[in-house]
């Protein structure tokens, strides 16, 4: 049983008349999602768009100019350098295919190339999280910076798993502060989750243990631990979730399944370096990109993808519990190029 397995599929069949969806209502449904998606990502477009007409205004062919231009274009937005050289490349090579490039195509041709580099970063991207068995609960542990969104991507992904019919325990192993129990505490009310919590500054592992105990013996579907933010310098946090792993999987052989890092997509730059420090300190499987809303540095998802062949699960696009969604790279490019053929 993998994350698609629990994540993505709904677990009961539809018997409730409020469940039953007709195809026009998906449908419909489907255009909503995008076009929240599509506001969502407004600055980002907004940013990379106008950016983008500087360049070429004025200009008609592709040319080492507005090459340089273009680059400077993704750095600013927060592509990343790395990932900016290798789209400008694939640009040069096909400007010196075609030197008579009109620069009404950028648009189209950036688009292509992006696109080709999410989907060659979606085929490298490691299958790295383990299944669970079947029976046996599938256990998530959420990793990031202090303020990354982690408590607030907990709660949306445990109100749209109960959702789905699944059921949900939650681990408050971040004991640093009472306020971060209690925040906890009201996400795993407000979905109808069972909380499992101890005192403020108990030990992380031993509430992760009861968890996973309780869990267990309880025949949950999903487990979401929660810990405390850490800085990737602190080495003593960093062992610490090494702890934490170590005594789940006395209790559920495998556990945790998954180790999703949180990242804060609107600090840019340094999204980029909190992931390059964690996958070095301890194993991480998947991402969870937030905050997308209301930043113009959304182009962090590109470069991510790119450098780091950790699959995107899931992407913030605002504070409530609807506005985190399952990543799908077709429906980003949609929602910053526009729809189009591919
Ligand atoms: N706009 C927006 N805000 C978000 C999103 N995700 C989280 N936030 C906000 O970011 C702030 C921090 O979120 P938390 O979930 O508390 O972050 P955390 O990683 O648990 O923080 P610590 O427990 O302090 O390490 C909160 O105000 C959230 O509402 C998002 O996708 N969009
Ligand atoms: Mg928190």
């Amino acid at each position: 049983m993998g994350f698609f397995d629990i994540f993505k599929k709904k677990s009961q069949p539809a018997s409730a008349e409020s469940d039953v969806q007709t195809i026009e209502q998906a449908e419909e449904q489907k255009v909503q999602e995008q076009q929240e998606l599509n506001t969502g990502l407004e600055r980002t477009k907004t940013g990379l768009f106008s950016k983008l007409a500087r360049a070429v205004a004025g200009r008609s062919t592709v040319d080492a100019d507005v090459l340089d231009d273009l680059e400077e274009v993704l750095i600013t937005s927060d592509v990343g350098v790395e990932t900016t050289v290798k789209i400008i490349e694939r640009i040069e090579q096909r400007v010196a295919r075609d030197k008579y490039m009109n620069t009404s195509e950028l648009q189209q041709i950036l688009r292509d190339e992006i696109v080709a580099l999410m989907d060659e970063a979606h085929a490298t991207e490691g299958n790295f999280g383990l299944d669970a068995k079947e029976g046996e609960p599938y256990v998530v542990m959420v990793v990031g910076v202090n303020g990354a969104g982690k408590t607030t991507t907990i709660g949306k992904l445990a109100a749209q798993l109960k959702k789905a019919g699944k059921k949900v325990w939650i681990g408050a192993a971040d004991t640093f502060r009472a306020a971060a129990i209690d925040q906890l505490q009201v996400w795993a009310d407000r979905a109808g989750a069972t909380m499992i919590r101890q005192e403020m500054g108990s030990d992380p592992a031993s509430v992760a243990f009861d968890t996973l105990q309780s869990a267990k013996a309880n025949g949950a579907d999903v487990v979401l631990i929660d810990t405390a933010g850490r800085l990737h310098n602190k080495i003593g946090l960093m062992n610490e979730l090494t702890k934490i792993r170590n005594v789940m999987g006395k209790v559920i052989p495998n556990a945790p399944h998954e180790v999703m890092l949180v990242l804060d997509g609107s600090t840019g730059q340094n999204a980029f370096e909190q992931a390059k420090q964690f996958t070095q300190a301890t194993q991480v499987t998947s991402l969870a990109i937030t905050k997308l809303d209301g930043t113009a540095k959304g182009g962090v998802v590109i470069g991510i993808s790119d450098q780091f062949h950790i699959p995107v699960r899931y992407i913030g696009i605002g504070e409530g519990v609807d506005q985190l969604r399952i990543f799908d790279r077709r429906d980003f490019i949609n929602a910053l190029f526009g729809d189009a053929k591919n």
